[in-house]
């Protein structure tokens, strides 16, 4: 039996308020419970393609914005390799009602997690106040503050050193004004802004959108049911999505996007946002809550068929990771069942994203839609410090969650392994040896120098533990799970 993640994509699954306007997103919000997002997927695994570059527009803008005072300090590009990237809101974080001001609060925290990057919730004015509903983008008074605050926290946060990464919505927009037949489908542009206007009409939203009455082109990605998918086809429409994402970076001071619902549109029009924005190198993540095959209810131990597709995309995309749900899915059925073989596929490799294309993998323990007050898909409990036990020895690019540093408490064992993966030299691409993966006990060595042990099974093979004369010293340790590094990375 094939059976689909319900997929629910943050706003619009909840009841919006009812003092928000245009009704008619509220009412298709209703529409979304009965997604099924089953579709079948194939193709060949493979690498990173050659890159060619294309010159980012708006740095003139950037003059501009230092003429207006609103200069914002420029970070030095790192590798994407060496991301560390933290989400920086739970679910329901727009209720604080001062959320920018809050995080601008924590940034000494922030600073002593070792992040690089912060990926913030969608900044736009939105029908539901998490933001994944938005209408009028360049209005960035929202649930979590106004614009004056978000350009402040955004240039706090570049100081310490961290790169504010912008929550992108753009497979959909809700419109303002509705057309002679009472759909909601004719947009607005009520802020004065740089750039093309986006006071889009009913050619702007896909022709197949069931509910909206578009005429623009077929979609070509996944439809989303709350509201009216726009249609990416359109060279005006990007022109203006571009000028948009330019002026949140230059402007607003992004340094990096988190592609929403990334499988509403096509990966050639993803590469598209990020080349003609703030270009190649720079860390982005893509949303596919891929569906991962389940028999009989249980996960199955072979998920190629799901990081084959989230391969595709990056390929085409190029310059994107995307959120390793397979590693997630995979990591916590190990826990829950004591099925820790799940770790290694048929080939030695890592079972997730990360065993195919670990540069492009963002792992992940839980986010705002499979923990936080939703629960979704939640991580076992008892066990989330494992999960960043792997996560944080292994490949890929770690993301780690707000609400477990700072409302779980857990920020100083999270800290620890944050700066075992820095001092160890650990990155997205490192090797990676997985030397045992049996029901009760894995053991994986990364980049020569920590070794992780997870699972119940308290008496590892002589020949698998890690000796101090070999030179190695447990660095770290909990419930079910162990850290060695080598002595001399950890300056003993
Ligand atoms: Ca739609
Ligand atoms: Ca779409």
């Amino acid at each position: 039996m094939f059976v689909s993640l319900a997929h629910s994509q943050a706003g619009p699954c909840r009841p919006a308020r009812l003092s928000e306007r245009r009704p008619g997103a509220l009412q298709q919000g209703r529409r979304c419970q009965k997604i099924q997002l089953v579709r079948t997927f194939v193709g060949e695994k493979t690498g990173a393609g050659a890159t060619t570059e294309a010159m980012p527009e708006g740095q003139e803008r950037e003059a501009a914005a230092a003429a207006q005072g609103a200069a914002l300090s420029r970070l030095p590009r790192i590798p994407v390799e060496e991301t560390i990237c933290m989400e920086g809101f739970g679910w329901e974080s727009h209720k604080n009602g001062h959320w920018w001001r809050h995080v601008e609060s924590k940034i000494a925290q922030l600073k002593e997690a070792g992040i690089t990057h912060l990926w913030l919730p969608p900044p736009s004015q939105s029908v539901s106040p998490q933001g994944y509903l938005p209408g009028q983008l360049y209005n960035l008074k929202s649930a979590y503050g106004n614009k004056e605050e978000l350009i402040e926290l955004n240039r706090k946060l570049l100081e310490a050193g961290i790169r504010p990464v912008a929550d992108v919505v753009i497979n959909h927009r809700c419109a303002d004004h509705q057309d002679e037949n009472g759909v909601w489908n004719r947009y607005g542009d009520d802020i004065t802004h740089n750039g093309k206007p986006i006071n889009w009409a009913q050619w702007a939203i896909t022709s197949d959108d069931p509910v909206f009455h578009g005429t623009g082109n077929k979609d070509s990605g996944d439809d989303y049911a709350a509201a009216p998918d726009l249609d990416h086809h359109n060279q005006e429409l990007r022109d203006g999505l571009v000028d948009w994402l330019n002026w949140l970076h230059y402007d607003i001071g992004f340094q990096g996007w988190r592609f929403d619902f990334v499988r509403g549109y096509a990966p050639k029009y993803c590469r598209e946002y990020m080349e003609r924005t703030i270009g190649s190198d720079v860390f982005y993540v893509g949303e596919d809550f891929v569906d991962l095959e389940w028999q009989d209810g249980n996960l199955g131990y072979n998920q190629d068929r799901a990081r084959q597709k989230l391969v595709d995309f990056i390929k085409e995309a190029k310059h994107t990771t995307l959120f390793d749900f397979p590693t997630k899915g995979i990591l916590q059925e190990a826990v829950k069942h004591t099925q820790y073989d799940r770790l290694r596929d048929r080939d030695g490799k890592a079972p997730g994203l990360i065993g195919w294309w670990p540069a492009r993998a963002c792992t992940f323990v839980d986010n705002h839609d499979t923990g936080s007050t939703q629960q979704h898909w939640p991580f076992p409990k008892s066990h989330v410090m494992l999960g960043y036990a792997y996560i944080l020895t292994h490949p890929g690019v770690p993301c780690l969650f707000w609400e477990h540093h700072f409302d779980w408490g857990l920020a100083d064992e999270i800290n620890k392994l944050v700066s075992i993966r820095k001092v160890a030299g650990l990155r997205a691409d490192s090797k990676l040896e997985i030397l045992a993966a049996e029901h009760d006990m894995y053991v994986a060595r990364c980049g020569s120098n920590v070794t992780l042990k997870l699972g119940p099974r308290f008496d590892m093979p002589p020949n698998l533990v890690p000796k101090e004369q070999d030179g190695w010293a447990l660095a770290a340790s909990g419930k079910d799970w162990a850290v060695w590094a080598k002595k001399e990375k950890l300056g003993q």
